[in-house]
């Protein structure tokens, strides 16, 4: 092995433990070594010749396992900087994707190749098949400096189109390493992940720390809540990461088994030594249910694409429900009042703003964007807290614009833009509306043409072609006129209360 290549320090560090499993997919399960050596062989299919990719973009639609890991490894291992796709998304997300990062290559699970070869072949982008990229190939792999650009992730925002927020492999390696020290990972431990891998709490927590701990990745190509319950029965698992939604439908399944049953789970989930929740505001009846269920007390953090994990509660110590902790070791934090003033004193609410290693490069190729999401170099995060008795606690976001529905952050600018396109849609306001399963569920207020009709569930097979599911209506409400203020301005706390007068 070339050593001059080892510089990315997640995939240095494989080479200390190859012997140990890695992942466990259901092709059964892959060692470091077997990473290493499948990640050598993408990169050299990606370079096709070349001495280093010199950071061009390379997107990647690999359902979760050992292909996704290695597909990820060797684009960084090539110097290019890996943007993964949703799973879910309809040609439309995809295509902004591509075109807004100007991808260069794309690597895709033979599955994907359909809805991907149109878009890729319209672009001029070369498209290989997972098939293609393994196959043996010899090739010397270009040293990486840590400073590099290493991910591009998208995420949705106060704007109407989602940003890629880049990280490079420093910015990674900060967020890896202050999680690993807060929640004391091991090469013992042994994890079920279910979340999406392209978002920060699937790639960055639950993959890349377990990876670099040299622990076991047990992956499910989706989350269900029945394989989840049994894969904790069976397996010796000892950690579990998810988004409070995924909590509420193990509970729902715990709740539909008969007594028997319910004793069988309830001793598989207390094996662990250690469940988290974070993505969203976990519940206080969620995290006292599952405390009932399974005697585990969830571990609540709070995370943003931009900047990784912030604050944690405690591993050792008091985990305090409706709190989200501390600031995670590496991590500056401070609450600031409106006039940007650092606030000093407890029980007086602020924006939580962020700086460290952790906090991202840029948006890709938005530099006033960048410019305006920092304020003396600190990340300015647009979500609201307050401190009491030491532990940060969560009040919402700046921006009603923002709903967080299933954990996945999404903008009702987006969406409207999407609906506004509908034949019938003259005019439509977007908001998040509170629910038990999801935190918020989408709801739009629409204004239609003459003479035209609309229901939900014929929106919702309409906007499906544009939007990915996460984001489509899940109430609606036909309205003659939007609620507007003096100046025109639709008011959404007013098209909220649309909603609540009469549930979706
Ligand atoms: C699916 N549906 C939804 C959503 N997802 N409806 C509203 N909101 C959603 N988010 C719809 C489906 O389209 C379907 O509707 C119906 O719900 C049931 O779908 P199902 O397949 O059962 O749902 P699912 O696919 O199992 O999704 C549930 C899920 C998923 C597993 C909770 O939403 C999920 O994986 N969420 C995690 C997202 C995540 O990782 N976020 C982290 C972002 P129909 O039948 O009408 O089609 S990173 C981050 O936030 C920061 C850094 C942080 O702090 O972590
Ligand atoms: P994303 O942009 O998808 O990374 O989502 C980040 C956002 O999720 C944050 O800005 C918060 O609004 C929200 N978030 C993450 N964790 C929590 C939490 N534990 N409680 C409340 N909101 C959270």
């Amino acid at each position: 092995m070339n050593q001059r290549e080892l510089s990315i320090p997640l995939i240095e560090r494989a080479e200390g433990h190859r012997e140990r499993v890695a992942i466990i997919d259901r092709e059964g399960e892959h060692s470091y070594a077997a990473l290493l050596e499948a990640s050598a062989r993408v990169a050299g299919h990606l370079l096709a010749g070349a001495e280093d990719l010199q950071e061009a973009r390379v997107t990647f639609m690999v359902p979760p396992g050992f292909q996704y890991v290695a597909v990820q490894w060797g684009i960084w291992r090539a110097g290019g900087i890996a943007v993964p796709h949703c799973l879910t998304h309809p040609p439309r997300e995809l295509d902004y994707v591509l075109e807004d990062t100007g991808a260069q290559l794309v690597v895709a699970h033979p599955e994907y190749l359909p809805v991907l070869a149109p878009l890729t072949r319209q672009r001029g982008i070369r498209l290989l098949s997972t098939e293609a990229v393994f196959s043996p190939i010899q090739c010397a792999l270009p040293s990486i400096d840590p400073a590099r650009r290493a991910m591009i992730l998208y995420t949705s925002g106060t704007t109407s189109r989602p940003k890629g927020v880049v990280l490079t492999h420093n910015n990674l390696t900060a967020q890896i390493t202050s999680l690993i020290q807060a929640w004391a990972w091991v090469p013992e431990d042994h994890i079920l992940h279910v979340l999406p891998l392209h978002h920060t709490h699937g790639i960055v927590n639950a993959l890349c720390c377990a990876l670099w701990a040299g622990a076991r990745c047990e992956m499910l190509p989706r989350f269900d809540e029945v394989e989840v319950w049994r894969r904790f029965q069976e397996r010796p698992l000892t950690l579990f990461m998810a988004v409070p939604t995924i909590y509420v439908r193990l509970i729902r399944y715990w709740e539909s088994v008969p007594a028997e049953q319910q004793q069988a789970l309830s001793a598989a989930g207390r094996k662990f030594r250690l469940m988290v929740s974070g993505s969203a505001a976990l519940p206080v009846q969620v995290f006292r249910r599952w405390q009932d269920i399974t005697g585990q007390v969830l571990l609540e953090r709070y995370g943003m694409t931009e900047i990784g994990m912030a604050l944690s509660n405690p591993l050792h110590g008091e985990r305090r429900p409706g709190t989200v902790g501390q600031p995670l070791p590496g991590v500056s934090v401070r609450l600031v009042d409106e006039t940007g003033t650092p606030i000093q004193q407890e029980g007086v609410p602020g924006e939580i703003q962020v700086k460290g290693p952790n906090v991202f490069l840029e948006y890709w190729q938005r530099p006033d964007a960048t410019r305006q999401a920092f304020r003396d170099g600190w990340f300015c995060t647009g979500d609201m807290a307050v401190v009491e008795q030491g532990y940060y606690r969560i009040l919402g976001r700046k921006s009603v614009d923002i709903i967080k529905t299933g954990g996945y952050k999404v903008s009702a600018l987006e969406i409207e833009d999407v609906l506004r396109e509908h034949p019938a849609i003259a005019e439509c306001a977007v908001v998040g509306i509170p629910d038990p399963e999801w935190g918020e569920r989408v709801a739009a207020a629409v204004v239609l043409r003459p003479s035209q009709t609309l229901t939900l569930e014929t929106l919702k097979a309409w906007a499906r072609q544009h939007l990915a599911p996460y984001k489509l209506p899940r109430a609606l409400k036909i309205v003659r006129s939007l609620p507007r203020n003096a100046l025109g301005k639709v008011t959404k706390p007013a098209v909220k209360d649309l909603f609540s007068e009469q549930p979706g």
